[in-house]
């Protein structure tokens, strides 16, 4: 009976009106159909057409880049520290100011396998400091920095988004409210909730009872490209423009690096002109991220686009390539990985989105139940990705991209350790452990190149896992989120030796010849200057294994292998204003 109402509502989304009204009312979750209705661009109807459509292409075996011929697109490469770096990165904080940050964190990351939200998990567990609290801190920092440079209004605050789902809504915001925001102002910050979308059960594109509850329609995530009708939807993109707002950066969950390639790249969209500007880096053939790909048609139609990794090695045989998705005498993929950070200029951005209404290009994966191909094994869902936003651009706009040392730009933690272990040697593990030995490689060879001597890392196994373990430095993002900042505050000759730990929490803390053999922590607030001088040398804190698998330990700490043993430190807290010398 209730099968008989159900059916009757979805006609009313296939525009069959009279026989359909009666079941709105009678079916007992006709409410949910409205708003898988209302949260789709165009509504049900729409969705229903396109699934058929692509599942009709699916059936038929049709290669969605069928005409087109795969090469390397060319764009901005950069070195870090050198003065076109340096360049870069100054023109990228001038213009911060006038951006707007959206973080997309409505995924749960099944890959990971982690119980809580994947933006409360530590980056690295020096500090403690979580994801979501880098991110914050950094857009503060750079919001700072940017004013001070440009001698701007001061008042100006960059806006913040986070695109959540139901999987992942309600516990964003306790961390947000029972951190303070972590220093951010609650205005600030706005959350945007996906909705799911309706799963498929067959070609026909009827839709799947959810299994729990047969008066409810399956649904399933549509996947991150959500975020471009969201924001149109809501209409902070326009009062972004109203606000002379010029550029929107989108970016990912579990990235502890981002951040350090943030302002150079936002200088290449702003010296480039770009409409768009894609990060990436040095990818390893078949490694999980996409490829950016200049894509040629035999019509003549080109575009510059990311290659999903899983369509990249099939795209590249059938075009004449038969090794497939392969190194290079580089030992890298000669197409660059995309690390999914989009600078998107506003104007042209709205300009496309008035006409599509955020609406990106889809694509369905189901999986079949034999050859024949007529029914699934489980039900599928139409899905987008917020990489995909080019497509639909005309031939005349600017889509580049920027490449950036993968030390430098990216270290996701997306694998759990059973996975990661088994990632083949010499690629990413892209896991907890890795994420964090990312963190302190990259400081360390930050402080390297603003001359500081940093002794060489050692080999260690956590979770099976062999990484480089580097000296435990970590800091706020107040302190150095640009390299011009850390040259700032290291000078005479600072060392470091490998199993040091340093943190450094405050704005003015300067290292000045200063000889570091133990742990140090440093915290401080903006209105103390501190200089750091001398020897500092204690039993320092030690990496000590734990097994992923023993649940005494916090989840937090055994996805990664290790947990800190604290032994010996020096600590010092400066909370006076005033000017001060810490020389030990
Ligand atoms: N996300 C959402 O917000 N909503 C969703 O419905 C789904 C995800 P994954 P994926 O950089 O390593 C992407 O699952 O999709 C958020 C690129 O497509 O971690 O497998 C989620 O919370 C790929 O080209 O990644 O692969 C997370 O923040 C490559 O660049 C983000 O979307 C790869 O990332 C990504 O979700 C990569």
């Amino acid at each position: 009976m209730c099968d008989f109402f159900l059916e009757l509502t979805l006609n009313l989304f296939e525009g069959n009106w009279r026989r359909s009204w009666i079941g709105f009312f009678l079916y007992p979750n006709g409410f949910e159909v409205a708003r898988l209705n209302s949260s789709y661009p165009g509504g049900l109807e729409s969705y229903i057409k396109t699934a058929r459509e692509l599942l009709a292409d699916s059936k038929a075996g049709k290669n969605p880049f069928d005409g087109f011929t795969p090469s390397v697109p060319k764009g901005e490469v950069l070195t870090f520290g050198d003065n076109n770096f340096i360049n870069f990165e100054e023109a990228g904080v001038r213009e911060a100011q006038k951006a707007a940050f959206v973080l997309v964190a409505g995924g749960l990351g099944e890959r990971l396998g982690y119980n809580g939200i994947k933006v409360a998990l530590p980056a690295e567990t020096t500090t403690g400091t979580c994801f979501l609290q880098y991110y914050l801190e950094s857009i503060l920092a750079l919001q700072e920095d940017s004013c001070r440079l440009t001698q701007g209004d001061c008042q100006a605050q960059i806006p913040f988004v986070i695109m959540t789902s139901d999987d992942t809504h309600a516990r964003t915001i306790q961390l947000l409210e029972s951190n303070s925001y972590f220093g951010m102002e609650p205005t600030q910050v706005k959350l945007l909730k996906q909705e799911k979308v309706a799963c498929l059960a067959d070609n026909d594109a009827r839709f799947a009872i959810d299994p729990n509850n047969k008066y409810r329609i399956q649904t399933k995530p549509h996947g991150h490209g959500d975020v471009h009708s969201l924001l149109f939807s809501s209409g902070l993109l326009k009062a972004w423009h109203a606000a002379g707002l010029r550029w929107v950066l989108f970016f990912q969950d579990t990235n502890g690096l981002l951040f350090k390639a943030i302002p150079a790249a936002l200088g290449v969209s702003a010296t480039r002109q770009y409409h768009v500007n894609s990060l990436a880096v040095p990818r390893k053939a078949k490694e999980a991220i996409g490829g950016i790909t200049k894509l040629t048609h035999a019509d003549g139609r080109a575009m510059v686009i990311n290659v999903e990794y899983n369509q990249l090695d099939p795209l590249l045989r059938a075009t004449g390539h038969d090794g497939g998705d392969l190194n290079d005498e580089t030992g890298y993929s000669p197409f660059p990985g995309n690390i999914n950070q989009l600078i998107l200029e506003i104007d042209p951005y709205i300009e496309e989105l008035t006409k599509t209404r955020g609406s990106i290009k889809e694509f369905v994966n189901p999986k079949y139940k034999d050859a024949s191909k007529s029914s699934f094994k489980s039900s599928t869902r139409l899905e987008c990705m917020m990489q995909d936003y080019p497509k639909t651009l005309p031939a005349s706009a600017r889509v580049g991209f920027t490449v950036m040392d993968a030390w430098l730009a990216y270290a996701p933690v997306k694998n759990n350790p059973e996975d990661a272990a088994k990632v083949p040697k010499g690629n990413p593990y892209h896991s907890a452990t890795s994420g964090e030995m990312a963190i302190y490689r990259a400081n360390s060879l930050i402080l390297r190149k603003a001359g500081a001597q940093v002794s060489d890392p050692v080999l260690q196994v956590f979770n099976g896992q062999e990484v480089e373990v580097w000296p435990r430095i970590a800091w706020k993002p107040k302190w150095g989120l640009t390299f011009a900042e850390v040259k700032r505050k290291v000078s005479g000759s600072c060392a470091f030796s490998q199993r040091s730990t340093m943190a450094i929490k405050g704005r003015n803390i300067f290292l000045e010849d200063l000889s570091l053999d133990g742990a140090l922590l440093i915290e401080a607030i903006d209105d103390a200057e501190v200089k750091v001088r001398g020897s500092v040398q204690n039993k320092g804190w030690i990496l000590q294994n734990v097994d992923h698998k023993d649940a005494s330990v916090p989840e937090e700490l055994r996805i990664r292998g290790f947990k800190i043993n604290k032994i010996e430190q020096l600590e010092k807290n400066y909370s006076e204003p005033g000017k001060f010398c810490l020389n030990p």
